[in-house]
């Protein structure tokens, strides 16, 4: 998979220098006139939406976004709801399209409800690229996906039923009701775990909103109503760290399994004081960036986004439109005591 270390350290102080630099709330409009990327446009407006701001993966993601918007000379933006709700991310759409920017790249927090913002963003000429999250296919022009829904679900089943030796209660705690990623997910992962694993039981899916409270209440209220609970997977960065940090001061540490996808910087202190075994997670940093040129590519039109389309995402190399205006950023990683301090996102 394309997960280079070397790179990683670069992404992470660009992460690290985009969220210093952003607003408390809001927008860091930051123009850039840095030297022509591979297959960039070079003068794109790409205004980032994430599915909400303070959420430490997406300052990862749109941080990669940001150094690849200064790489092919384009001018980055970020805005987007504090809280991840359906219908939050309109507004904003809205704005980016009365502005007139050249792409929109989001991940949309409902499959549906920001699409008539979208489709009139469309046709006022503006590409419209989701990543992470998707939204219907008709809502926008291409979808960067982070990993195969099939291959992040195995993963996390796998990772939760090698810790809890392969039977028992496992629970779900996720992010927003409505995330189309997460939901995605969760489908893939029931069905895997009931064909591969017939005695580990999914007894329960709620639901943290992406909210560190809310997921931090939630897992409680989930070993609570689950006396015999032996796991729980946390498909979202912050339902994870939530999770980790109730579990690591309650009786549960070292009993109830916790995996899930994570961030190495939230999570490290877990793997290293053992609440945590193991987690997993795409470069959030990699997918953003990879998601910036894909809109610059249909921006300067290098694509159309037609399958089989191909381009080239700067240091990340060249990539293929697949099916379903589909483009692929590779396998999910595991991360354990072992690897995690090569990471710093
Ligand atoms: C959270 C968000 C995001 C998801 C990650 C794994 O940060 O829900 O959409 O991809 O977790």
């Amino acid at each position: 998979m394309k997960f280079r270390t070397g790179r990683l350290t670069a992404l992470a102080a660009v992460a690290l220098s985009a969220t210093l630099g952003l607003a408390a709330c809001g927008s860091s409009d930051d123009s850039s006139s840095g030297s022509s990327g591979s297959g960039g446009s070079s003068d794109a407006t790409v205004t980032f939406i994430p599915k909400n701001l303070g959420n430490p993966y997406f300052d990862a993601s749109d941080g990669g976004g940001k150094k690849a918007v200064a790489a092919f000379g384009g001018t980055y933006d970020e805005v987007g709801p504090d809280t991840a709700t359906p219908d939050g991310q309109v507004q904003y759409i809205n704005t980016a399209t009365q502005q007139g920017v050249s792409a929109i790249v989001i991940s949309a927090d409902d499959p549906s409800a920001p699409c008539d913002a979208l489709k009139q963003a469309m046709s006022a000429g503006i590409k419209v690229v989701t990543f992470d999250s998707d939204t219907s296919a008709d809502c926008r022009d291409l979808f960067v996906n982070q990993a195969s829904a099939e291959g992040i679900a195995k993963t996390q089943v796998d990772l939760i039923a090698k810790q809890i030796g392969g039977s028992g209660e496992v629970a779900i705690l996720s992010a927003a009701a409505n995330a189309t990623n997460q939901n995605a997910w969760i489908k893939q992962m029931k069905s895997y775990a009931a064909e591969k694993y017939p005695n580990l039981d999914i007894v329960d899916t709620v639901y943290g909103n992406d909210d560190d409270q809310t997921s931090f209440d939630k897992t409680a209220a989930l070993l609570s109503d689950h006396p015999n609970l032996k796991g729980i997977i946390s498909p979202t960065t912050v339902g994870i760290a939530a999770a980790a940090r109730y579990l690591s001061t309650s009786s549960a540490k070292g009993k109830v399994a916790l995996t899930g996808l994570g961030t190495p910087n939230q999570m490290r202190k877990y793997v290293k004081n053992g609440t945590v075994t193991s987690f997993a997670l795409w470069n959030p940093e990699d997918l953003g960036y990879l998601a910036a040129y894909t809109a610059d590519a249909l921006v300067s039109g290098e694509i159309k986004g037609d399958q089989g389309d191909t381009f080239t995402a700067g240091d990340l190399g060249k990539y293929t439109v697949g099916a379903d205006g589909e483009v692929l950023l590779g396998d999910p990683y595991v991360f354990t005591k072992s690897n995690i301090d090569k990471f710093n996102f």
